[in-house]
């Protein structure tokens, strides 16, 4: 049977600055599903990149004194290396100064001004460089000040061509309506249609007072507008506007996306004007767009320009790469803010790491080792089994239900927990259970049950907590002399009960997490 597809997609982050924590946040929660869904039997195609493109990286540039290529091209290394050093396993990455993309997007202009969707005029208002937006007058809360992040704007006016976004007003609404899941959550779907209710204006889709973009291949001196650049990235990377019959079925098969991941500052890019341009073009619009929440720091926004902003490499070289990932997604709950410190970190690394995930892992190991040599036991008699091992089993056997429906959702904390419940009862099995005292008293019938029954709540843990902690899981694994773990492709058979072999070689290793002694 044919792997089903599933496409998911991060923002192109700017080149204006290197990655942070929350380019990180949006990367990470994207990649954990991907991993996800590659362990349900997906085809996933995983596209992140960077929006190289619009007047905020030509004066980056300037302002080094460079070229705006010369530019992008020393700040593109700095996301890759990010990326593999938080583990993110993405398919693709994009630039928009690749050749591959300019074609699309100018076959998309053509397309569009063939059917008339488009028209010159000219514009006049308020732009804000750093948010690459444009404001009307009456939309300024304050005089000279984006209402968006409180930065200045910029009075311009230009010859530009318009996009007729007008018409789609009523299309966008019908589309919400039947497609109640695409402008995820809930509270972000009422924001967006309470704004396309209000009306839409025309939007300037053109730039004519600097060069640093797509030319628009009808308008001579007019560069794309940087956002609708950047939106078209989505489809670019699968070959749109590409005669080659190979991007043209990769197109048709991981089109349309089911995941566009964003924060919630760019909702209306993305739920509002991005279909109504893919509807302009006859394309079909993504399945959904999640818009998750803020990081926090002391309660505001955390960003590069406040330079509020721990590296993500300076946490990973404290906490590791796994309890980094582990603590974003699990202390933060997904689409709402959350407030991030390092005090929240060392709790939750000694917390549910080292005591709960790591404990467990260590003890048993140890005990494997100490009593049965090393080698796995053989699955107990189920008729024989005490009423602790049944509720394990029942805990382990309801999770992979449970963890899907949390993750359909996208809602990691509440997945995190479902493990946990797991990883927490098994703690308290083998404290109940004591194979200590069994193994002094010679119950050796017993003690390999306990073991093995321990061994196999562990096992199943790792699957799902690998997603989010890929390096602990498949570690984990291999200490249970178990194969690849990223090898999984039916997470449900995986994790039956009984999946560990007779014999396996079972080993100790270090603590997976040491416990931290430093607080703060
Ligand atoms: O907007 N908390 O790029 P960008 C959580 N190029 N997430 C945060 C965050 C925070 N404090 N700060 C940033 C752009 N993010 C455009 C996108 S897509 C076609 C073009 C994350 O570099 C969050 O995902 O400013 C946010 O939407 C994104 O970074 C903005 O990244």
């Amino acid at each position: 049977m044919s792997k089903p597809p599933f496409y998911v997609t991060t923002p192109i982050y700017y080149v204006n600055a290197e990655p942070h924590l929350g380019t990180a946040y949006t990367t990470i929660a994207a990649d954990a599903v991907a991993r996800y869904r590659r362990m349900t039997g997906h085809d996933v195609r995983f596209l992140t990149g960077l929006d190289e493109h619009g007047q905020k990286i030509a004066q980056a540039a300037e302002e080094h004194g460079v070229s705006p290529q010369e530019w992008v091209d020393s700040i593109a290394p700095t996301f890759t290396s990010a990326w593999e050093m938080l583990g993110i396993t993405y398919d693709d990455f994009i630039r928009t100064t690749e050749d591959r993309h300019k074609r699309g997007v100018q076959a998309f202009w053509q397309k569009l001004h063939d059917d008339g969707h488009l028209y010159q005029g000219n514009y006049e208002g308020w732009y804000c460089v750093p948010d690459e937006t444009y404001w009307t007058e009456d939309q300024l809360e304050e005089p000279g000040v984006c209402p968006q992040c409180g930065r200045e704007v910029k009075f311009i006016r230009e010859d530009n061509w318009f996009f007729k976004l007008s018409e789609f007003q009523q299309p966008l609404l019908d589309f919400y309506a039947a497609n109640p899941e695409f402008v995820q959550p809930e509270t972000r779907r009422n924001e967006v249609v309470s704004f396309v209710q209000g009306g839409l204006k025309d939007l300037s889709i053109s730039r004519t007072t600097f060069s640093w973009g797509v030319p628009i291949p009808f308008a001579e001196g007019h560069v794309t507008y940087v956002w609708i650049d950047a939106l078209l990235n989505y489809i670019t990377a699968l070959g749109y506007g590409s005669d080659d019959p190979a991007d043209q079925e990769r197109f048709a098969r991981y089109w349309p996306a089911d995941i566009h991941f964003v924060g919630k500052d760019i909702i209306r890019f993305h739920c509002v004007i991005w279909p109504a341009m893919l509807m302009a073009a006859g394309i079909e619009p993504p399945k959904s767009v999640f818009a998750h929440g803020f990081l926090l720091t002391k309660g505001e926004k955390m960003s590069k320009s406040k330079g509020n902003a721990q590296t993500p490499a300076s946490l990973v070289e404290r906490f590791g790469v796994d309890a980094y990932r582990y603590y974003f997604l699990r202390d933060v709950s997904f689409g709402h803010d959350g407030s991030i410190s390092i005090e929240g970190m060392v709790q939750r690394y000694n917390g549910d790491l080292a005591n709960d995930w790591g404990n467990l892992c260590s003890r048993l190991f140890n005990m494997t080792e100490k009593y049965l040599d090393g080698a796995a036991p053989a699955a107990p008699d189920l008729t024989a089994e005490a009423d602790d091992d049944a509720t394990m089993r029942a805990i382990a056997g309801k999770l992979p239900e449970t963890y899907e429906d949390h993750m359909r959702r996208l809602d990691y904390s509440a997945a995190l927990e479902s493990a946990w419940e797991l990883i927490k009862f098994a703690n308290r099995y083998i404290e109940n259970s004591a194979p200590w005292t069994l193994a002094k008293e010679g119950d050796t019938v017993r003690l390999a049950a306990v073991l093995y029954n321990a061994l196999e709540a562990v096992r199943i843990s790792a699957l799902f907590t690998a997603p989010v902690m890929p390096n602990t899981s498949a570690e984990v694994w291999r200490r249970l002399g178990l194969g690849d773990i990223t090898a999984v492709t039916d997470v449900c058979a995986a994790a039956e009960w009984g999946g560990l072999p007779e014999g396996s070689r079972v080993t100790k290793g270090d603590a997976l997490f040491p416990r931290m002694y430093d607080e703060v």
